[in-house]
């Protein structure tokens, strides 16, 4: 059994997109994040039916069955439960997580995704076991993210809340440093990941400035 909340503290948090994987599907490009040992994968996908995803959702969970690694799928509740998938990930638009606690049970990891102390704070009563914060930094790869929350914000965010808070929008090499630094769990990362021409690479010089800082 994949622990929920070590595998929310290693810091990477990766999520597919394969518009932007610069050619490779999403099988190959988890299977790149898995081989650099990547924990936590989200598959969130808006370009694909629902048979698609619930394909490609299969093959990846048993990959990321193989590897010890969290497997969550973003928006669909019914393909999470389908695959057995470790989590679901939901956000504004999508179910409360007091209902999808009630539809997947008591044991699949509930992420909601909140830009606000008020949405968190819904949030975390509904039952969800982390929080998606973000944008926090302005992103192209979600149009409709809203405005960027900022790193003070995020910050105190993270404080608010005794759940594990996983950043997201925007996220790079560049300012990971700054993000760590707020305290939260991790940090997703969409088109630094899936769009990287060496994705381990990537991976490693992200946890080499994480771990840096770490004490
Ligand atoms: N939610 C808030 S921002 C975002 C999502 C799904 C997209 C993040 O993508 P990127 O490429 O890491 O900025
Ligand atoms: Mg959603």
């Amino acid at each position: 059994m994949v622990d929920v909340y070590q595998v929310l503290q290693t810091g990477i948090y990766g999520i597919t997109c394969e518009s932007i994987s610069a050619g490779r599907t999403n099988i190959e490009v988890v299977q790149q994040l898995l081989d650099a040992g990547v924990k936590i994968i989200q598959y969130r996908e808006k370009d694909k039916t629902k048979r698609e995803k619930y394909q490609q959702c299969l093959t990846l969970r048993s990959l990321c069955d193989a590897a010890g690694a969290l497997f969550i799928v973003n928006d669909d509740v019914d393909i999470a439960m389908a695959i057995k998938a470790g989590g679901v990930h939901v956000g504004q638009d999508d179910l409360p997580a007091d209902v999808v606690r009630a539809i997947v049970g008591p044991d699949m990891v509930i992420g909601v995704s909140a830009g606000t102390p008020n949405e968190a704070a819904i949030a975390v009563a509904q039952g969800a076991n982390y929080l998606g914060v973000g944008p926090v930094f302005p992103t192209g790869t979600k149009l409709d993210a809203g405005d960027a929350v900022g790193l003070a914000n995020l910050a105190q965010m993270v404080q608010m809340y005794n759940i594990p808070v996983v950043a997201i929008g925007g996220i790079n090499e560049k300012n990971i440093m700054d993000v760590h630094q707020c305290g939260v769990a991790c940090a997703a990362m969409v088109s630094t990941l899936v769009g990287a021409t060496d994705i381990k690479e990537t991976v490693s010089t992200i946890w080499r400035i994480i771990n840096s800082d770490r004490r």
